[in-house]
């Protein structure tokens, strides 16, 4: 299964940030990048905490041809699109498309770390990975998405819209 997190907190070429996660699947589409299943969007406060808005989040399960590496550039082929400039770690953002996991595949290298090195400790990729891949279990920790909720760390605002 490959699995995409999205997220954004600014507005942007496509509206709000709803309505460019709303947009997400035709974008994606367009890239050859099927979306198969798509969770709600989630509201949840910055990670860390900071003074930003709060961040719109979601997670697509997709198909495609692409490698990994192809896929990543795509990915940032349509946050610049959606007219992502990128500024400092962390920064507020237009859109994120990050890779979660790309068919439990083990990949460390500097442009690209697969799983996604901070999914166990996110409750804005935990919650909605839960709601389409109830199942999955993390290829490196041996955890179900349910062990991971049970030990993220605690205090991290988020709420189903
Ligand atoms: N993305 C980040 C950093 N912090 N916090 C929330 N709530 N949602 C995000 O998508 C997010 C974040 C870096 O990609
Ligand atoms: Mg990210
Ligand atoms: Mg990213």
């Amino acid at each position: 299964m490959i699995l995409i997190g999205l997220g954004a907190n600014l507005d942007g070429v496509y509206g709000t940030p709803d309505q460019c996660l709303q947009e997400c699947s035709n974008l994606l589409a367009g890239a050859g990048i099927n979306v198969i299943k798509l969770s709600s969007i989630w509201r949840s406060a910055p990670v860390p905490i900071s003074d930003q808005p709060w961040y719109k989040n979601a997670v697509c399960s997709v198909e495609t041809d692409l490698n990994p590496h192809e896929l990543l550039s795509a990915l940032a082929n349509i946050e610049d699109e959606a007219g992502r400039t990128r500024e400092e770690l962390n920064a507020a953002r237009t859109l994120d498309l990050d890779i979660l996991s790309y068919n439990d595949k083990i990949i460390n290298e500097a442009q690209l770390t697969l799983p996604h090195p901070e999914i166990h400790n996110r409750s804005f990729v935990l919650y909605p990975l839960r709601e389409i891949a109830p199942n999955w279990v993390h290829p490196i920790l041996g955890k179900s998405v349910d062990e991971m909720i049970a030990k993220m760390p605690k205090g991290q605002e988020i709420e189903r819209c």
